[in-house]
């Protein structure tokens, strides 16, 4: 359990994972089906073998919880983890006449030319999204992504369904309840999102006074994106269980599609030769009941002394 079985995960696939393509065109070693605990008891599960920025981690939750899926907000507070996928749209747009930017991703990563005119392209994307309200309306959203769907979920009678809202009603006056369920995958919405959902599906299970969560995440880049994403759903479980009264349990994380791309291998070598230091603590401001309610610096990350960063490129 906790980081080491994300360690012994790291390990397993560099052993065992199947090569297998991917539609990025980046290559992959990937197993199906995988399953890791966290009790949250413990500490915060932010990974020390590496340094996981939980202030990226945090600021991207809020903008879950609150329902927004535009980047503008991200940039606000200075986090840049979802430009990419905001950038594509841009580009691969009519209005857009710079320099041709199709498959930017790889090409960065292959042509020191080409990322010199991206990362000036981004740049200017990045400032338009800031300052241009009707730019950053049309091309700062990422469609009907995750906080689209856990709070304005709208059914085919045009009603809109609060998830997060709802769920959190149904710990506290039905614990016991087996349906405390968020999903953020919706069929008929997925062609409108720039990202089909990754972490698909979430339920909460209350024992012994004691909240639970597990995860099911479809697709998993376990270098990048499941560091932040065991932190991310660690945040709203105590969150929730500090509005419901309740103490932590559980993380549970299973996992479908579970790889490692072909370029993260050096770096996942790298943080398996380091050891696992003391867990750090999660501080919520108490003052604070509702989730809603909540912002970064009601959130302190303490005792947190991890290995340094490792850095690596992400596939778009
Ligand atoms: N695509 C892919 N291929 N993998 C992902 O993990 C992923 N995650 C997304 C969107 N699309 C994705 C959203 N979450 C980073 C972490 C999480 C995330 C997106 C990006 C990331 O790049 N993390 C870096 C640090 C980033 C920074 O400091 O700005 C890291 O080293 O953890
Ligand atoms: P896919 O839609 O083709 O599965 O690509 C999505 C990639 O992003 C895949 O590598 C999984 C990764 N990912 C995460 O691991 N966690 C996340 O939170 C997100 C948004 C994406």
């Amino acid at each position: 359990t906790g980081e080491q079985a994300y360690l012994d995960l790291c390990k397993y696939i560099l052993d065992s994972g199947t090569k297998k393509e991917d539609r990025t065109g980046t290559g992959t070693y990937s197993i199906f089906g995988h399953q890791m605990r966290f009790d949250l008891q413990q500490g915060f599960p932010l990974l020390t073998t590496k340094k996981v920025p939980f202030r990226l981690v945090a600021s991207e939750l809020l903008w879950f919880i609150k329902g927004n899926t535009n980047i503008r907000y991200l940039l606000a507070n200075n986090n840049n983890i979802w430009n990419e996928w905001a950038f594509k749209k841009w580009v691969e747009s009519s209005e857009y006449s710079g320099p041709d930017m199709t498959d930017f991703g790889n090409r960065s990563l292959q042509d020191e030319s080409f990322k010199k005119d991206y990362d000036e392209q981004m740049e200017i994307f990045k400032q338009k999204v800031l300052e241009d309200d009707s730019f950053a309306k049309k091309y700062g959203d990422l469609g009907s992504v995750y906080g689209k769907q856990w709070r304005d979920w709208k059914t085919s009678q045009n009603v809109t369904i609060d998830q997060l809202k709802d769920v959190i009603k149904s710990i506290r006056t039905n614990p016991d309840s087996r349906r405390h369920i968020v999903s953020a995958w919706n069929p008929e919405d997925i062609p409108n999102m720039a990202l089909p959902p990754c972490h698909t599906l979430y339920q909460f299970y209350v024992a012994d006074g004691k909240l639970s969560c597990q995860l099911y995440q479809r697709s998993a880049d376990v270098f990048l994106g499941v560091p932040f994403n065991i932190a991310s759903y660690a945040l709203l479980t105590y969150l929730i269980a500090h509005e419901c009264g309740l103490e932590v349990g559980e993380f549970v994380h299973t996992f479908g599609d579970t790889h490692i791309y072909a370029n993260h291998i050096e770096q996942v070598k790298i943080q398996l030769e380091r050891d696992i230091r003391p867990m750090p603590k999660l501080k919520i401001n108490k003052e604070k009941d509702s989730i809603f309610d909540f912002e970064l610096n009601d959130f302190e990350i303490i005792g947190y002394n991890p290995h340094p960063t490792i850095k690596a490129p992400i596939a778009v």
